[in-house]
């Protein structure tokens, strides 16, 4: 496998900015990483541990414009991105999202979006890092579907945290307390209505806003920066120890297209259904038949803190592999290093003790966990 290099990104258009950036840079960004093309930003200068504390008492601003959206419209368009998807979308509301595996004919992972039903014949696919919009219109080109598929300029913002709610009210008005979680509506900002979803990429509660029109991208990260500095509102992101301790996977990095959806512990996103078809459905059948080999768990594992893990580290058991971890950070509030693996069978049972081949040459005791830890 080939390893990152220590270098720094050279920029050019082709990476690029969002709506957001020049407040993101005003503020102090300190790393960004690049996630569908598109800049995310990564620190703000203060430790992870400094983030992780403030996003668990406090607000946090995110921009999160890298969550592109896969546009699916036309008559067609809930057929296809049902066949898109082993998630059954018969029973979807307007309104509603779903996180769903996208999967290909070997149903092998090609993304974990979160879908937004916008219309009968309307829908966003909220992806993570990979080019989907290719493969929908590979797939519409050959099924003959009659859809229009596009990425719209929508540049979603998160406000994640315990004090999102009051934020939010300030800013939209108590009726945005109502969203249920995983739902959207549509809230006025200055004669502009925003899709606003309760959503985000934290167990910390809080919106998805997802703006549609970037000449508002400053007002509005303004707007909420400033009702939020009554509740000590920071500039932050997604979070490596919340998102570990949370079980939130990533793409890329948890699971690629070599894994399948089970191996993901994505059961209840894969429908059992025999009169839903969908690509993959008869590899998914076989794979079920067969079990799966590997699955994915969280591990916690001793020593100091442990270095950032930036490939993959080998577990094993008495010799024998056991799997790998592919995310790992210290927890701060468990005191001891929280990871996430794959775990092969035979050795994914919770209390499984596994040897930690860390990146610094250290062994390390380790424990498989359920995959969400905290
Ligand atoms: N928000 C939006 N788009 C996204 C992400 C997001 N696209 C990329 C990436 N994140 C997709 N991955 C996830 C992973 C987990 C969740 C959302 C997106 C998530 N899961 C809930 C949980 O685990 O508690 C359960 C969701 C459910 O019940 O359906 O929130 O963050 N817009």
């Amino acid at each position: 496998m080939l390893k990152p290099v220590p270098a720094k990104l050279a920029v050019s258009r082709r990476q690029r900015s969002t709506p957001y950036t020049p407040r993101v840079e005003a503020l102090g960004v300190s790393d960004y990483s690049i996630v569908n093309h598109t800049v995310l930003p990564k620190g703000f200068g203060r430790s992870v541990e400094e983030d992780y504390w403030h996003l668990r008492e406090h607000v946090q601003l995110w921009d999160v414009s890298c969550q592109r959206q896969v546009q699916i419209q036309g008559v067609d368009a809930a057929k296809f991105v049902q066949l898109m998807t082993p998630r059954d979308l018969r029973k979807a509301s307007i309104g509603q999202c779903l996180y769903a595996p996208i999967i290909d004919e070997n149903a092998g992972m090609i993304n974990d979006p979160v879908i937004l039903k916008l219309g009968e014949d309307r829908f966003w696919l909220s992806i993570a890092d990979s080019d989907v919009l290719l493969w929908a219109k590979g797939l519409a080109l050959g099924y003959g579907f009659d859809v229009s598929i596009n990425e719209p300029e929508v540049s979603p913002l998160a406000v994640q945290g315990p004090k999102a709610d009051d934020v939010m009210a300030k800013v939209f008005g108590e009726a945005v307390r109502d969203i249920k979680f995983f739902k959207f509506a549509y809230h006025d900002f200055q004669g502009h209505p925003m899709l606003i979803a309760r959503s985000g990429y934290s167990k910390q509660g809080g919106f998805e806003i997802y703006l549609d029109d970037s000449s508002l991208g400053l007002t509005l990260w303004d707007s909420i920066w400033d009702a939020g500095q009554a509740f000590n509102i920071r500039p932050g992101c997604p979070n490596l120890i919340e998102r570990i301790e949370g079980g939130l996977l990533s793409y890329g990095n948890e699971f690629t297209r070599e894994n399948n959806p089970l191996e993901c512990a994505m059961d209840d996103y894969v429908s059992t259904d025999p009169t839903l078809n969908y690509i993959g459905k008869a590899a998914i059948e076989k794979i079920r038949e067969e079990g799966i080999a590997r699955v994915i768990r969280g591990v916690q594992f001793d020593g100091n803190k442990t270095p950032p893990c930036a490939s993959t580290w080998m577990l094993s058991t008495g010799g024998r592999i056991a799997g790998y971890i592919s995310s790992a950070i210290w927890s701060p509030r468990f005191e001891t290093n929280v990871a996430i693996g794959m775990l092969e069978r035979g050795f994914w049972d919770v209390g499984q003790r596994v040897s930690v081949a860390c990146a610094d040459g250290s062994e390390r005791n380790g424990v498989v966990t359920a995959l969400q830890q905290a």
